[in-house]
């Protein structure tokens, strides 16, 4: 059963749980809904960087902070295309651009829905994050063909008010229904060790576990740290295994959902991933380059899979949830 009426308390009862309880609880929901050997695997493109007028406090791309990372335009539909092709050669399922933006222009919507179908042409899933949408804007990407709409809520409610003053988790929380009722699924998660209280993540799955419908794709991202922003000053390591509790109640908590291990990964082991993966996360990002900063090369993730004897789900373009059973 997909529950979405999780409480705080609930939430905090499961992640405290001996670790060997925990990890038995979210590998028998995962069962249930997953092939537990089958990864699904997107790749990023940031197709307009920089120059951001939002002051989001762990970002390299806000224009608020001097972060070394240079500002461009947005980039054209070939381009775009060509790298989506070698993403698909390089093994990629879904390809997801990404704009630092506070929300898109209506002139440039011609040109990121041609984006959208062109990648749809392709034979991939398609994933967007441009940030705040309108509800027309949301029906020129359904139309277009968008299979994901990216757009996290990055912490706890309270934490949000710490981390970005230019817009609030209600603007986020409200973005994220528009994309829900226009049909699209939502991919919704967020950020851990910037500073936040453990009960802020907690806090953060249950807002995500307790929408209307949970997010189609749930990333996960360990901060990727950044020189020059707000963040570095309050920033806290993540314990190892915090980070595995957190996917695996993420997992229990949102049974259907695909719970990607996003940013981060460069800083971890093949070890502590493998325990994330046993913990219920079931995609990561692919290719060497997230947004502006970096991610494993396409080889040694190739090796991590194939030394745990697991195999990239087997994605029919267009659906969500590839690897359910
Ligand atoms: N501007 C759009 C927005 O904010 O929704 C889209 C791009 S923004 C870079 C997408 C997401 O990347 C953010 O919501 C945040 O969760 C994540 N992100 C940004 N910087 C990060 C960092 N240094 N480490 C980890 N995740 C980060
Ligand atoms: C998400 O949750 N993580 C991705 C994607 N959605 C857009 C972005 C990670 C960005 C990491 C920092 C950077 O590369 O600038
Ligand atoms: Fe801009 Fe998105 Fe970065 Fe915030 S997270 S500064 S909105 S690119």
């Amino acid at each position: 059963m997909i529950r979405t009426d999780w409480t705080l308390e609930e939430a905090q009862a499961l992640h405290h749980l001996p670790f060997p309880e925990l990890m038995h609880r979210a590998q028998t929901v995962h069962r249930q809904h997953f092939d537990p050997t089958a990864i699904e695997t997107a790749s990023l493109l940031s197709i307009k960087t920089g120059g951001c007028p939002e002051d989001c406090g762990y970002c390299s791309q806000s224009s608020h902070y001097k972060t070394g990372v240079k500002a461009t335009k947005l980039m054209g539909v070939d381009e775009v295309l060509k790298a989506a092709q070698r993403a698909k050669e390089a093994g990629a399922q879904r390809f997801c651009m990404g704009a630092a933006w506070r929300s898109p222009k209506d002139r440039d919507m011609d040109k990121l829905c041609d984006m959208v179908r062109g990648v749809s042409e392709l034979g991939l899933q398609t994933c967007m994050t441009l940030g705040m949408l309108t509800a027309e804007q949301v029906a020129r990407f359904k139309e277009a063909g968008l299979d994901f709409y990216n757009h996290n809520i990055d912490t706890s409610a309270d934490y949000y008010r710490e981390i970005a003053t230019t817009r609030t988790m209600e603007d986020r929380l409200y973005t994220i229904e528009l994309v829900r009722q226009g049909g699209i699924s939502v991919c919704c998660g967020g950020i851990l060790g910037m500073g936040e209280a453990e009960e802020d993540r907690i806090s953060m799955l249950v807002t995500l576990a307790t929408l209307p419908e949970h997010p189609g794709s749930v990333p996960i991202n360990l901060w990727n740290e950044i020189d020059g922003v707000p963040v570095q000053d309050r920033a806290t390591p993540m314990d190892s295994f915090a980070l595995v509790r957190m996917i695996a109640l993420a997992r229990i908590m949102m049974p259907a959902s695909v719970v990607r291990l996003s940013a981060g990964r460069t800083q971890m082991s093949d070890e502590l991933q493998a325990l994330c993966f046993l913990a219920g996360a079931n995609s990561i990002f692919v290719g060497d380059q997230l947004l502006t900063t970096g991610n494993p090369s396409p080889g040694s993730d190739a090796e991590l899979l194939d030394r745990l004897g697991l195999h990239v789900a087997k994605a029919a373009p267009h659906q969500d949830g590839d690897g359910r059973t």
